[in-house]
């Protein structure tokens, strides 16, 4: 077993990431999370993505969301909680808090600190009657949620089709932790669905380059906080669709034949060779239903565009 205070000197390492990155790179296929992606300017470049005009996810689920809010209105009783897993930017949630004036609370979580609390700040000054309560944490690792609010209502918000960033395991895991929510009277989650392979490569594989920023911030991130020794030049950004899993996979590809150490480790990397940063899992309508069916919840509507490129669920208890 390595000791997780092997990063000798370097007190303020993350020992969590620190493992996670040491298993990752100790695989046959290198592999990271993509949780890791979001410290502050990871989570910028994230939302320089929902504006590009290939990323149809953020654009398509927001005219979804326009649409058909209203129908959610009633749904949930007075005084009800909002509480939205992986919150960043807290954008669309400001849909469903218009649809829905009875809501009291609204509770954002999320992994990156500083970009909650400066958006739940934001939040709190445009919903004065709302009792804005941010959560910073790992989602992944269980839902928190603040004092008070046991005895709460609470309707989920999972939007973004984060849900397919996990494996279908892991996947129906996250549901039905959610499904055992105390309170839980529904949850709202959007879901990106199967479509032509062009498009989906475009869409994470941007001409701007923003995507391959963001992949690459991850090798300059692990230098900053693990002390790491990647050359960023030395690696390049591949998005591909893997048509028997029913996704798309980030990997950063090592431009050539190169080591990298971290923690008195070395890391071989062929040229050619990838590590795996994440999985981007698309649906159909009935696929979804069956997974949220396996955690526990009754399909109710699920919304989509005209273009069938998107859709949102609702989900009950
Ligand atoms: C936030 C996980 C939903 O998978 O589409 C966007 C992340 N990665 N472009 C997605 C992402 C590259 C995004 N999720």
């Amino acid at each position: 077993m390595r000791d997780e205070r092997a990063a000798a000197g370097r007190p303020d390492v993350d020992a969590e990431f620190l493992r996670d990155v040491l298993d990752g790179l100790d695989r046959p296929q290198k592999a990271l999370l993509p949780k890791y992606f979001y410290d502050e300017e990871g989570s910028r470049l994230f939302d320089q993505i929902c504006e590009l005009p290939e990323y149809y996810v953020t654009r398509t689920e927001l005219a979804i969301l326009r649409d058909r809010a209203g129908e959610l209105d009633g749904l949930v009783p007075d005084g009800a909680a909002l509480v939205e897993p992986g919150a960043g930017s807290s954008v669309k949630v400001r849909i469903l808090l218009d649809a829905m004036p009875s809501l009291s609370a609204c509770v954002p979580l999320d992994i990156s600190g500083e970009h909650l609390h400066a958006s739940a700040a934001r939040l709190a000054e445009d919903y004065p009657a709302l009792d804005v309560r941010p959560v910073v944490g790992d989602f992944t690792t269980g839902i928190d949620l603040p004092d008070g609010l046991d005895e709460t209502p609470k309707l989920l918000f999972f939007p973004g089709s984060t849900i397919g960033n996990f494996d279908p395991e892991e996947a129906g895991a996250l549901l039905a932790a959610m499904r055992g929510v105390p309170g839980v009277v529904g949850l709202v989650i959007g879901v990106d669905l199967r479509k032509d392979p062009e498009r989906l490569v475009a869409a994470y594989d941007d001409p701007q380059g923003v995507t391959a920023a963001f992949n690459l911030n991850l090798l300059t991130r692990m230098n900053r906080e693990l002390g790491t020794d990647f050359d960023a030049d030395a690696f390049r950004h591949e998005a591909r669709w893997n048509d028997g899993d029913s996704r798309i996979e980030m990997h950063l590809v090592s431009t050539c034949e190169q080591v990298v150490s971290l923690d008195g480790a070395r890391f071989d990397f062929a040229a050619g060779e990838s590590i795996h940063t994440e999985n981007s899992h698309k649906f159909s309508i009935e696929s979804f239903g069956e997974l949220a069916a396996s955690a526990g919840w009754r399909s109710g509507r699920a919304w989509t565009d005209p273009e069938r490129l998107f859709s949102v669920h609702l989900l009950t208890p």
